[in-house]
């Protein structure tokens, strides 16, 4: 568990926000608070406890302990409140993980930060007067639809049962998944990985990563909202007459050709079919899609906007390419078939031809396995300066197995919107 010291470092670095929750769950009236302790299903994004009972407007001490590998919080609404909730945490993007995904809407009862994995927060807060059913999640992407629970509030007087624990009743991603309809924030499952061939994010990489294809290329600016071109006025130079065109601008710095594999939100990373080779992977999230496919699902507009990347990186490749000497021609990819640990690519370097896997761990690090198809020659993999404290290079039958350490950063920021006219119907 030697990421944990990294997960906390990294939510240090989130600035202390005051939500709007904090002031309602204070001043817990007279009398003992009703004492509920909230745990967390390790590594199955589940709270422990799905159901308890309180009585209407008393006092309620909740110690929320986040035991997973995960960051987690604990969100508790009123009912109606729910959809607007989530609809708002869809589209925080990046900015989430600094507000700890608690958006500025109304309905939120109480809310914990976002916390760390051994973190925990006791929140004090006084029932609602009105019984009912108020549901309680955690807001960090890809989880609400598991982790979820209610708090039942009875009327004073009335019996409060005894808290019901999450069992037998298990909910399968992939059938949340599939009646969800979030198929913007598409993801897999660690064991069960979704692999999506789509223009990447670059989050900055080492240009020496990018020996064989160039970054980033010029684009009509696309809106998602209204999945028109963003124009402007202009006047034609010959006849003066104004017309609307279509913005053209540097896209952002994206990657063309990738292949982006999620593991669930513990892992994911992009592998380049034009390097052939892994180009960063990251944790806490997969893709936001709407920059790129505009609101609709399905409705896909290949315009060379990038996706969002969810999460913070653990790793981002660095220098030439590591089984490459400098006398090697460009790599030459041969496509790839899925084993039961994801995704084994095939490519050509010379004469050369590889397999690669990446194999991902749950809580730290990942391993790339390495094999040699042709020829019995000894397998050479050059550690990137940047990666000779965080890498060890292991012999294995017919090929090599490289582990890798995470290396966590903050997380990603959004790509800066432009100031850009509002796009016009045309
Ligand atoms: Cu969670």
């Amino acid at each position: 568990m030697n990421s944990l010291p990294c997960f906390l470092t990294l939510l240090t670095l989130a600035p202390a926000i005051l939500h709007p929750a904090a002031a309602l769950a204070q001043a817990p009236a007279k009398g003992e608070p009703a004492k509920v302790s909230m745990k967390v299903l390790p590594g199955l994004i589940k709270f422990e406890t799905t159901r308890f009972d309180v009585t209407a407007g008393a006092p309620v001490e909740l110690t929320f302990s986040n035991d997973c590998v995960m960051p987690h919080n604990l969100i508790l609404l009123k009912p109606e409140a729910e959809p607007a909730v989530i609809a708002a945490v869809n589209t925080m993007g990046l900015e989430g993980m600094e507000k700890h995904f608690v958006p500025d809407v109304p309905g939120i009862i109480a809310a914990t930060k976002l916390l760390a994995p051994t973190q925990k927060e006791i929140l004090t807060f006084n029932s609602p007067s009105q019984e009912g059913e108020y549901p309680y999640v955690c807001t960090f992407p890809g989880h609400w639809f598991t982790m979820r629970g209610v708090m039942r509030v009875r009327a004073a007087g009335a019996k409060l049962e005894s808290p019901q624990k999450s069992g037998e009743k298990v909910v399968k991603v992939e059938d949340a998944l599939k009646n969800s309809g979030i198929s913007h924030t598409p993801l897999g499952t660690f064991e069960k990985p979704f692999v999506m061939r789509t223009f990447a994010p670059d989050p900055n990489l080492d240009p020496a990563v990018f020996k064989n294809h160039g970054v980033g290329k010029d684009a009509v600016k696309y809106d998602p909202a209204t999945r028109l071109d963003i124009t402007q006025a202009e006047k034609d130079p010959t006849t003066g007459v104004e017309r609307q065109v279509p913005v053209v601008r540097k896209a952002e710095k994206g990657v063309a050709g990738a292949i982006a594999v999620n593991h669930g939100p513990e892992f994911s990373y992009v592998w380049d079919s034009t390097e052939c080779r892994l180009l960063y992977a990251w944790r806490g999230g997969f893709l936001d899609m709407n920059s790129y496919w505009g609101k609709e699902p399905g409705a896909f507009r290949p315009k060379m906007y990038i996706p969002l990347l969810m999460g913070y990186l653990v790793y981002r490749a660095s220098g030439a390419m590591p089984l490459a000497e400098s006398a090697d021609p460009a790599p030459l990819f041969l496509g790839y078939r899925m084993l039961h640990t994801g995704p084994e690519f095939r490519y050509q370097i010379g004469t050369r031809i590889y397999r690669e896997s990446i194999l991902p761990s749950i809580t730290d690090g990942f391993k790339v396995k390495v094999t040699q198809e042709s020829g019995p020659a000894a397998l050479t993999w050059n550690v990137s300066p940047a990666d000779t404290a965080s890498v060890k290079v292991q012999p294995e039958k017919e090929g090599l197995l490289v582990s890798f350490k995470d290396r966590p950063e903050p997380p990603q920021s959004p790509p800066a919107q432009p100031s850009e006219p509002k796009s016009k119907k045309p």
